[in-house]
């Protein structure tokens, strides 16, 4: 193998496994709204109750079926819910997509009404911002359709908020019709080739006695790691003036990771020593 390759494997398996460990890239998510605290029950209830997701009703109220509830079985387990309780509203979750570069979303959607279809919209986006929308999905009573789509992350979108509200229903009633179920999503690690969109610059490279740091967003790295091409750490120290020494290294090439005060990966780079 050349060195060539050999640096560039190493470099795609650091950036996909050092990291924050609630990030899991490349292992399937499954939100199915099976961890409930409740058991065996259909009904409202307030968002708190159903972990990882969220709503925008003003009632904060969620509605869960269960299993059997009105002739309809659940795509997967024995919950699923329907969008919208008492109000028209979006039905969310986020996730921490730092160092992402896309989502493999898929969802299990089904119709309530006898006649017609229920249909869906998919919308994502920063949680502060205007969600964009991704696409309509629509479905019978006919039973359970699985739809899949995959979102492409902005750089530097730290977090990623993916909706889904009804925007037509069989019954007329925004509140009844649109059930959802067994949602699983996958991360796509923003490997080496994204280090022209990353948040931190670090130069010259190659470099001769110092590396100085310079942040494009908000955050701000406080210490680093110095990791050897055998995957040793030599040395980790705080970061002082945004300039890291590496005046007693030998010629080489090593990886630099940036590391925020909660000691999170906040970013990965290959440097070279001259
Ligand atoms: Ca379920
Ligand atoms: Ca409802």
């Amino acid at each position: 193998m050349n060195v060539f390759k050999f640096v560039l494997i190493f470099c795609l398996s650091m950036q996909c496994s050092i990291g924050n460990t609630q990030i899991q890239f490349g292992e399937e998510q499954v939100l199915s709204f099976e961890d409930l605290d409740f058991v065996e029950v259909t009904g409202f209830f307030k968002k708190d109750a159903i972990p990882n997701w969220s709503t925008t009703a003003t009632d904060e109220y969620i509605e869960v079926w269960m299993d059997g509830n009105g002739g309809v079985d659940a795509s997967d387990g024995i919950y699923f819910v329907e969008l919208n309780a008492n109000e028209n509203a979006a039905l969310f979750f986020d996730i921490d997509t730092r160092n992402t570069s896309s989502i493999e979303l898929a969802f299990d959607h089904r119709g309530r009404g006898e006649f017609g279809y229920d249909k869906l919209q998919l919308k994502t986006g920063g949680p502060d911002t205007d969600l964009e929308v991704l696409d309509n999905f629509t479905s019978s009573v006919d039973g359970w359709n699985t739809f899949q789509f995959e979102i492409e992350i902005p750089a530097n979108q730290a977090v990623t908020r993916i909706s889904f509200e009804a925007v037509e229903t069989a019954s007329c009633d925004p509140t009844i019709g649109n059930f959802l179920d067994n949602i699983r999503y996958t991360l796509i690690a923003a490997c080496a080739d994204d280090q022209k969109d990353s948040m931190f610059n670090m130069y010259p490279n190659p470099a001769v006695d110092l590396i100085q740091v310079e942040s494009r967003g908000k955050d701000l790295a406080y210490a680093y790691q110095l990791i050897s091409m055998d995957g040793k750490l030599l040395a980790e120290n705080r970061i002082e003036g945004r300039k890291i020494g590496i005046d007693g290294l030998e010629a080489g090439q090593y990886l630099i990771v940036l590391l925020s005060e909660s000691n999170t990966v906040l970013e990965k780079k290959l440097i070279t020593k001259l």
